[in-house]
């Protein structure tokens, strides 16, 4: 029997057809998405808008090549290209947050941890970190994640009765148990942080300062949150959250932490880096030295702002009272309805949230008390305060009359209305 054999026709068609070409089914899960994302009220605050230039840069032919090592450093030809947008993606991180040293190779936020803790800790070590249940992170030290498996860990928590961090209790813990890293940062909680003070708890019992800055990122660039700069040893962020770039992470310190850290993101933790990740994450930088930039963050935090006080107009409660940032963490103990119902019942009229556990919630991660909406996606498509300030009403609206179809169709109309005055990506990404 004949082997099939290429021919030059069979080749080409490789390079010439598009994605709607070659692979309908997955490019009609695209445009699905596509129109999902168009039709609702995305609240998630760990979620985005990057531009169509961010956009472009992943799907571009950098994707295509190997380059493990550092620029100038390499172990594989044909680097010249690559070295010159790694170095353009470092120039820009360092002058967009002021940090001495940056890493931008990390995949993401949880690999980019671990490689920090490698470079800094040793396995057994204590590790300081914020409770996930709190507003914390997995990889700052659930006991489910590699970081909890791997060091001794001691959580800290928010105040049950300001549900805000208190840094004199924190301060207190951190003296009895003299951790060798102590991580400030967190995915779910709604207050500045004060860094600084991290900082210097860290200093005074000698440990190494790190803060996870993922979620509030592009406010710190902008100026809307302060920095944890120059005052902490090392900084992780992700570059998809309030940063609005691709999915992935970046890594800055104080200079004299660069060398252990770069050997423990490459080789130590990853291989090859994703160069049209970094492409990406240079383009995101660019925009975020804009001045625009500062503009579209404070409105950010102003919409959160906003957002807040339409679901407490609603009757609900924000944990803390309140937001200082990009999301308000929403306490659902009078409704009828708890996180998880909340959330199945809100994508059922187009606003996506997620379930979050609230601080000493007494229910369990997976139907925990509350949600956790955020800001960021709806900034991204224009929306100002009065729109944000009644989908906090519409939210409470569904979530207090879970059985009345009429709240439920009303929502979805007004949900309508908004979204088709606020397309998402209007001239098209094709
Ligand atoms: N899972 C992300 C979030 O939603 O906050 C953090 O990694």
């Amino acid at each position: 029997m004949n082997e099939p054999t290429q021919t030059k026709s069979s080749f080409d068609s490789r390079f010439s057809n598009s994605l709607k070409m070659e692979d309908e089914t997955i490019y009609a899960f695209v445009q699905k998405e596509f129109a999902r994302q168009q039709d609702v009220l995305e609240l998630i605050p760990s979620e985005s808008l990057p531009s169509r230039a961010v956009l472009e840069a992943l799907g571009s032919v950098l994707n295509n090549k190997y380059s493990e090592g550092y620029p100038g450093r390499r172990y594989y030809g044909g680097n010249q290209f690559i070295d010159e947008v790694e170095k353009v993606a470092i120039d820009r991180c360092k002058q967009l947050f002021g940090c001495e040293y940056v890493n931008v190779q990390p995949y993401s936020g949880s690999p980019a941890n671990a490689s920090i803790y490698l470079a800094t800790i040793n396995y057994g070590d204590k590790l300081m970190g914020m409770n996930l249940a709190h507003g914390g992170h997995l990889t700052h030290g659930h006991k489910l994640n590699f970081s909890g498996k791997s060091y001794q860990i001691v959580s800290y928590g928010v105040s049950q009765e300001t549900e805000m961090l208190d840094y004199d209790v924190i301060k207190k813990q951190a003296m009895e148990e003299k951790p060798k890293i102590i991580v400030s940062g967190s995915s779910a909680y709604p207050r500045t942080i004060d860094f600084k003070a991290f900082a210097e708890i860290a200093q005074e019992v000698g440990a190494v300062s790190m803060s996870d800055i993922s979620h509030v990122a592009g406010l710190i660039a902008a100026g809307v949150h302060p920095s944890p700069f120059p005052e902490t040893d090392i900084v992780m962020t992700t570059t998809h959250k309030t940063l609005c770039g691709p999915r992935g992470a970046i890594i800055m310190a104080k200079a004299k932490f660069g060398e252990a850290l770069d050997k423990a993101v490459f080789p130590g933790m990853q291989g090859g880096p994703h160069n049209h990740q970094i492409a990406a994450k240079a383009v995101a930088f660019g925009e975020a030295l804009k001045p625009e930039f500062k503009v579209f963050t404070s409105q950010i935090v102003k919409n959160a702002h906003a957002l807040g006080e339409g679901l407490m107009e609603g009757g609900l409660r924000l944990v803390s009272g309140g937001t200082d940032n990009h999301l308000c963490l929403v306490d659902l103990k009078n409704a009828p309805i708890k996180g998880k119902e909340a959330e199945t019942l809100l994508d059922t009229v187009n606003i996506t949230v997620n379930k979050n556990m609230i601080p000493y919630d007494p229910r369990k991660p997976l139907d925990p008390s509350g949600i956790r909406v955020g800001t960021p996606t709806l900034t991204g498509r224009g929306f100002t305060e009065s729109e944000c300030r009644e989908i906090g009403q519409m939210i409470a609206k569904v979530v207090f009359n879970p059985q009345d179809q009429s709240v439920m169709n009303r929502v979805r109309e007004q949900v309508k209305t908004m979204t088709q005055a606020h397309p998402i990506y209007p001239t098209g990404l094709n």
